[in-house]
């Protein structure tokens, strides 16, 4: 049976595409695919209706589609394929974009692994893998073989679960639409994305309405609705057009914040704040406070939690584990807020892989509110990315300095994302490093060392006398790539000791994790939050980032860029003093 075209096989199809063009060295093109492809997976419209309604001319006004690609996605809705993609196809009939998306495999890997071993699908790699042909493939060996089947099981357990960065912006527009329903009071996003998860299985809505079936109709009826599931009086589920359900949940307006508080979990924060309030011979639900019996008015969510004498606690923190015994102690700290970030402190440019000049990011970082960003561009043992050595990293500063001539109010730092290198030193040499405003440093090669091998490695860099911060420090990606071996209590001394600073990155790294950022936290270690941007839009990943500070328990005072950036540096430098 032949699926209908929809969006999630529009953006299929180009991003398959986009890894044929790479796997054979295309310039330019894959990246364009690629990012078309993101586009249409994360567009709140069905994009057949898009092309309906005024063709190219729609599609080529979505960010990140040109004409060219435009015109592919008209003709795969209206003949149910893009020719150029089908002739990929038949002459390299495998799943691309199945098996390019297994962690630590490229679309040149799976070229390869097809020309060399026949592998067509996912299961023939993990076949491969498991009976040992992929190790004895020339250029593999042992231990990239198995990183690869540690790839496959971490890909199953998540399978079905979104990024928040995708989420995220496709739920704003959905409950923005709830709130225009005349039949809808209240709206708000629940569920794990509002406690701002790394990934969610789905998205949550709560609505206040006197009009129920009325409400729950309208929903069905979004624009980023492609079918319903189930529809009830209380109730809808649908799929959207990036591919995942939608639950929204009707509560009377009077138990608005009883169903919000309930439908925002997570469930095992729920089930212990019924059992505290069971203990009382009180009761709670989505309908309600209910002291013996006798229901208790609460308006807010704050009204929930001071009914049992706690603080409010945050949406992030609804963890089920300790909140609510501090809470109920008064002890929750202030979280890190949205708008503290002051500065950037991870920001690439066209000098290497970022896709726009100094100037640019820059002005892009200013019109966001930042106050001041550091320049990292990669260092050239990472040749891929063209990143700079001692020579190159003069002449940009050279160009920072006239920049910030011609800048109001905003200041550009000289930095690094200095590579770690195999035996724990770095990618330039001293002089360079002592010519910048901070020194940041990170892992990218050489992922499989064992724990100890990786720790010394990693200890070794931070004990440079010049170093500031260690950017995402465990080598994690989201839903594609596990970290790397890493003694994390022994990184959290050497932080301490040498002062040097962590970072919670907030592209789809999301590295610190929240987990270690409150094990950061306990270890009175200092944190930054930065985009990793590559391009103008990326910087708008920085409240993602926030918000895993905040699920680890991050207040402003452990996150460093919330200072301005006069007393950000000076806090950097205290933290080496520290220690001398
Ligand atoms: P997810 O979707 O896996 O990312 O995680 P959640 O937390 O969004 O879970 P979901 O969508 O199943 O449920 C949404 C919220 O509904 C959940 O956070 C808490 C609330 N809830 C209340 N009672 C229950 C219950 O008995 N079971 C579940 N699963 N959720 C409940
Ligand atoms: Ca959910
Ligand atoms: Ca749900
Ligand atoms: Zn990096």
């Amino acid at each position: 049976m032949k699926r209908r075209v929809d969006n999630q096989r529009i953006a299929d199809a180009l991003a398959e595409m986009g890894l044929y063009l790479d796997a054979q060295d295309v310039a330019f093109k894959p990246r364009a695919y690629a990012t078309a492809a993101q586009t249409i997976r994360t567009l709140d419209r069905d994009a057949i209706g898009l092309v309906r309604t005024c063709g190219v001319t729609c599609l080529d006004d979505l960010p990140g589609i040109g004409a060219h690609i435009a015109a592919k996605i008209v003709e795969m809705t209206r003949t149910g394929r893009i020719k150029e993609h089908a002739a990929f196809k038949k002459k390299f009939p495998f799943d691309m974009l199945g098996i390019a998306s297994i962690p630590g495999v490229g679309p040149k890997t799976a070229l390869l692994l097809w020309r060399r071993l026949k592998a067509k699908s996912v299961k023939d790699v993990a076949r491969l893998a498991r009976t040992g042909k992929i190790a004895a493939l020339r250029g593999f060996g042992e231990k990239r073989s198995a990183h690869l089947l540690e790839g496959l099981a971490a890909r199953e357990k998540r399978a079905g679960r979104a990024l928040l960065h995708d989420a995220w912006p496709f739920a704003q527009h959905v409950v923005e639409a709830l709130r225009a329903v005349p039949a809808v009071a209240q709206a708000e996003i629940a569920g794990s994305l509002r406690r701002r998860k790394e990934t969610v299985g789905d998205l949550d809505f709560v609505a206040a309405s006197r009009h129920p079936s009325e409400a729950a109709h309208a929903f069905t009826k979004l624009p980023g609705v492609v079918s319903v599931v189930e529809e009830g009086p209380g109730m809808a589920r649908v799929r959207f057009t990036n591919g995942l359900g939608g639950d929204l949940r009707l509560v009377e307006p009077k138990d608005w914040a009883a169903g919000l508080h309930h439908f925002t979990g997570s469930k095992e924060h729920n089930v212990q704040l019924r059992t505290l309030a069971e203990k009382k011979g009180w009761k709670i639900s989505e309908y309600g406070l209910f002291r013996h019996g006798r229901r208790v008015p609460v308006k807010t969510e704050r009204d929930v939690y001071r009914a049992f004498g706690m603080d409010e606690i945050p949406p992030e923190l609804r963890q089920g584990r300790d909140e609510l015994e501090a809470a109920a102690a008064h002890r929750l700290p202030k979280l890190v807020g949205y708008d503290d970030i002051r500065g950037d402190l991870q920001v690439q440019t066209d000098w290497t892989d970022g896709r726009a000049s100094l100037e640019e990011m820059a002005r892009a970082a200013k019109a966001r509110g930042l106050s001041y960003i550091a320049i990292t561009d990669h260092t050239h043992s990472l040749s891929v990315t063209h990143g700079l050595d001692a020579r190159r990293l003069a002449e940009q500063g050279t160009a920072i300095d006239a920049l910030n001539a011609s800048l109001r109010g905003f200041r550009v730092l000289k930095s690094t994302e200095c590579d770690v290198l195999k035996d724990g030193s770095l990618d330039l040499p001293d002089d360079a490093l002592a010519a910048l405003d901070l020194v940041c440093i990170s892992v990218h090669t050489n992922r499989s060392m064992d724990q100890d091998a990786m720790t010394e490695r990693v200890i070794r860099a931070m004990r440079h006398p010049l170093v500031n911060v260690l950017f995402h420090p465990t080598g994690r990606i989201v839903n594609r790539r596990e970290p790397y071996k890493l003694d994390f209590p022994r990184i959290l001394r050497a932080a301490k000791e040498y002062g040097v600073a962590l970072e919670v990155n907030a592209s789809d790294r999301l590295d610190l994790s929240s987990d270690h950022v409150r094990e950061a936290v306990r270890a009175g270690a200092k944190l930054v939050v930065d985009s990793d941007a590559h391009a103008p839009e990326d910087l708008a990943n920085l409240p993602y980032g926030i918000a895993q500070a905040r699920r680890g328990w991050a207040a402003a005072g452990d996150v460093l860029n919330t200072k301005p950036v006069g007393a950000f540096l000076k806090a950097l430098k205290g933290l080496k003093k520290r220690r001398a």
